[in-house]
């Protein structure tokens, strides 16, 4: 790595080193080209069971048509859950990690062998899960609660993806650990330190699941124990499971913050208050689990009233990122001759399918979140809860927020480590347009009817007690479900096209866009740029908000409920 030096404004605090922004070699850009292909397809699969069950809410039931191979609309369900939420999203995110690790650090992976390590445990792993997942002998939804019982080979399979993707975690660590040794008192980029809390993040809260697996479901299903405690697995299931959907978000808000203002042709309004966000969402992700259990009687309410205190934190760092991202976009927008109080969005690049894609999923996060304030408050929750309003949730937030931005970074990552160029932009651009629109109607129709008091996870077109008020907006489900389809397919095809594609002109083809901010980020405090503080915050919290309860619960732990088999529909 060669390293200018270079005066930054403000002079008071020495000089800055810029690294030569090397890129990956073929090699680097292979490894990450694989993480894609197992993502990609994992969604491709895992989309093809949406639009069905959206269908079926509409009355018309497919899933007769699919057996002998899919039993039931509960194994679609499972299916969708599995592949899309937890093992597309898994997958690209170490992926997506690897290469701004490497390109913003200018330096290769510090042990690569582990990372490849980690990515092939993850796939083992991953066919291990799907073997069942498809033999119906796993249709326990993604959440998989007990008493609901899989085959032992789902909980050890999704045990190696977590594992797997622990060990690529500690990959970045390391790398990280390296450039700073060669680099004291620099700052971090902005762009590789990111992705490396979420890593971090990700390593505590997966510790909730870890346990659940080891210690319980995994001996019930090889039938070392007789029965699971279903609310102490819970307890720990909502440990991982709400850091879980920071785990996707930040990935896309590190390419909003770090990524976006270049490729509007801007800069990042501040490196600090992006640095911020990052390290909030590290201290206060964890220890929020309980808003997922409102309901639960096995939890009391004072603990159940902290956690939704701690969700009201947890919202900051998301209304920092709306107001330094929009900042971001506008100072952009008026360089490139933008005007007005809102007309300088009409500046933004609107033809680059990367930044649409980005700007309509961020436009609907503004919308998931208002759902998220909804769903945190103890007491509307109990309106909306296990309801079709949370799936409509979270369809705004996990496969519009981050999805469509995953969608939209890929249209320059895969031309990048393809070396091809993007195929048919404008049909890229009506992908990402299709998804906003059939998004909006898909998700405001599953809200309402949730408000109206539809359950979630129910096949309703089979339900004999559904009220003439809701099938309109049923009907409007299965019309946003197919635009949807449209959408997902239109991207893949527009990926697979893409890399068979020829090699282009070098001159032809995206570099990662990495944005510089307005102020140097060596004038960002030094505090923002240490895990030190933060872990033990994190931890002193997660002790704080968990450990009575946790305590409590494990000493009481019973373990007598038997398991049962999903009931196919
Ligand atoms: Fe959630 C349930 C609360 C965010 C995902 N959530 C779920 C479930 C999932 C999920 C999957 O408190 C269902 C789990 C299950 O199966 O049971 N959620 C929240 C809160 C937030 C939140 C308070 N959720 C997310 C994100 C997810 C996600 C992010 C995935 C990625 N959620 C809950 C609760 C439940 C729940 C309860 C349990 C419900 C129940 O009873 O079961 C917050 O983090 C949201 C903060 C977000 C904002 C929005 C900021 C806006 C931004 C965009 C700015 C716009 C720009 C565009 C830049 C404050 C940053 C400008 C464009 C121009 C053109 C100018
Ligand atoms: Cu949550």
């Amino acid at each position: 790595m060669t390293l200018t030096e270079e005066p930054i404004e403000g002079g008071s605090v020495g000089t800055r080193r810029m690294d030569s922004g090397r890129d990956l070699t073929p090699g680097e850009k292979k490894f990450v080209g694989q993480h894609l292909i197992v993502a990609f397809a994992a969604l491709m699969v895992g989309s093809f069971f949406g639009p069905l069950q959206s269908l079926e809410f509409g009355g018309l039931d497919l899933y007769p048509y699919l057996e002998p191979v899919i039993k039931s609309y509960y194994q679609g369900l499972t299916l969708h859950g599995v592949l899309n939420a937890l093992v597309f999203t898994t997958i690209f995110i170490t992926g997506f990690t690897t290469l701004t690790t490497i390109k913003a650090l200018g330096r290769p992976l510090a042990k690569p062998m582990l990372n490849k390590v980690g990515f092939y445990t993850m796939i083992v792993g991953l066919v291990m899960a799907a073997i069942p997942i498809f033999l119906n002998k796993a249709t326990v939804l993604y959440t998989f609660y007990p008493p609901l019982k899989a085959s032992w080979a789902f909980y050890l399979g999704l045990t190696l993806v977590v594992v797997g993707s622990w060990i690529e975690g500690y990959g970045f660590f390391f790398t990280l650990h390296e450039w700073r040794k060669d680099n004291p008192g620099v700052r971090s980029p902005l762009v590789a330190l990111t992705p490396i809390i979420n890593m971090a993040m990700w390593q505590i809260a997966t510790l909730g699941i870890a346990v659940e697996i080891l210690t319980m479901l995994l001996p019930w299903s090889v039938g070392l124990i007789d029965g699971t405690d279903p609310e102490l697995a819970r307890t720990y299931f909502w440990w991982t499971g709400h850091p879980l959907v920071y785990f996707w978000l930040l990935p896309a808000y590190t390419s909003w913050y770090g990524m976006l203002p270049k490729q509007v042709g801007g800069k990042l309004f501040s490196d600090s208050l992006a640095r911020l966000a990052f390290w909030m969402f590290l201290i206060v992700s964890v220890p929020v689990g309980f808003h997922h259990q409102f309901t639960d009687p096995g939890v009391p309410q004072t603990w159940k009233f902290i956690h939704a205190m701690l969700t009201y934190s947890v919202f900051f760092p998301s209304m920092i990122t709306a107001f330094t991202v929009i900042a971001s976009l506008e100072y952009g927008a008026r360089r490139n001759g933008g005007t007005g109080l809102v007309g300088w969005i009409r500046a933004l690049p609107w033809k680059d399918p990367s930044v649409t894609a980005q700007l309509l999923a961020a436009i609907l996060f503004v919308f998931g979140g208002i759902g998220g304030l909804t769903n945190a408050s103890y007491s509307l929750n109990l309106v909306i809860h296990n309801t079709a309003w949370v799936p409509g949730h979270f369809h705004l937030t996990v496969a519009t927020a981050v999805t469509l931005s995953f969608m939209g970074i890929s249209y320059w990552m895969v031309p990048y480590i393809t070396g091809k160029q993007l195929y048919k932009p404008k049909l890229a651009l009506i992908q990402a347009w299709t998804w906003f629109v059939g998004m909006i109607i898909f998700s405001n129709a599953m809200h309402v009817v949730g408000l109206l008091g539809a359950p979630r996870r129910t096949p309703l077109g089979s339900a004999p007690y559904v009220p003439e008020e809701w099938s309109g907006h049923l009907l409007r489900i299965s019309i946003g479900g197919t635009i949807l389809f449209y959408s997902v397919y239109t991207f893949g095809y527009v990926m697979l096209r893409t890399a068979l594609g020829p090699k282009a002109d070098p001159a032809l083809v995206p570099t990662v866009p990495i944005a510089e901010s307005i102020r140097s980020p060596q004038l960002t405090p030094v505090w923002l740029d240490r895990f030190k503080p933060w872990l033990i915050a994190a931890a002193l919290l997660l002790l704080i908000a968990y450990g009575p309860q946790l305590v409590d619960q494990i000493w009481n732990m019973e373990l007598n409920s038997p398991g049962t088999d999903f009931v196919p529909w």
